[in-house]
């Protein structure tokens, strides 16, 4: 066993330490927080309330029950439409994960808003948290991460999506975080000689050099 050495991993926060086996050297990651305060989904049980404009499928509910298998779906073929998480309590979120379904990961949204209101009414009052134009290509149960700056705690939250990928929307669901503490589930290491170590983790690669 040799120790790491080389250039720091780039995309982690810097906070706990990870330690992975793999043949012939021990790579030290610094920054996944697996266990990290906060880095859970707080979109559960009666942790709040569901809510989305329409409904032609499945439920508000299905978006926050940790269930892939139920989804929301809305088929009228026009935008936007929202999904809306109502906390019971204040919650200062600041990052949020989106699935795609198993069967119709195509009709995921491609374009979206994920604002946030201190009243709910979300007529102008809103904050705009994060902006994506580009999720295309999803794949079945794909799961992405989205990661945005903010500082104040708000009761309700809203995905506001102004275009899909086909006409008709459908999302498994919706998580959101109050710690930008990386969660390591669906991590897997590839490690070849010439001491290059590269780690998948939550769809996104990282490179690290020996
Ligand atoms: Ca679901």
């Amino acid at each position: 066993m040799e120790k790491p050495k080389g250039t720091k991993m780039k995309g982690f926060e810097m906070r706990d330490v990870i330690i992975f086996l793999v043949p012939t050297v021990i790579v030290i990651i610094t920054g996944c927080a697996p266990s990290q305060s906060g880095s859970e989904d707080v979109c559960y049980g009666n942790a709040g309330l569901p809510s989305v404009d329409n409904v032609t499928g499945g439920s508000a509910d299905n978006l926050f029950d940790d269930d892939l298998s139920k989804f929301w779906e809305e088929n009228t073929g026009s935008f936007p439409h929202w999904a809306k998480y109502t906390f019971r309590t204040a919650k200062k979120i600041v990052r949020y994960v989106l699935y795609a379904d198993p069967l119709e990961p195509g009709r995921m949204p491609m374009t979206w808003t994920f604002e946030a209101s201190t009243t709910g009414v979300f007529r102008g009052e809103q904050v705009e948290l994060d902006m994506r134009t580009d999720q295309a290509g999803w794949g079945a149960k794909e799961r992405r991460e989205f990661t945005f700056v903010n500082t104040t705690p708000f009761r309700y939250y809203r995905l506001n999506i102004s275009a899909g990928n086909n006409q008709i929307l459908r999302l498994a669901e919706i998580e959101m975080m109050e710690s930008l503490g990386t969660s390591i589930r669906y991590i897997s290491l590839h490690y070849r000689p010439g001491f290059l170590v590269r780690a998948k983790l939550n769809q996104q690669m990282f490179t690290y050099e020996l």
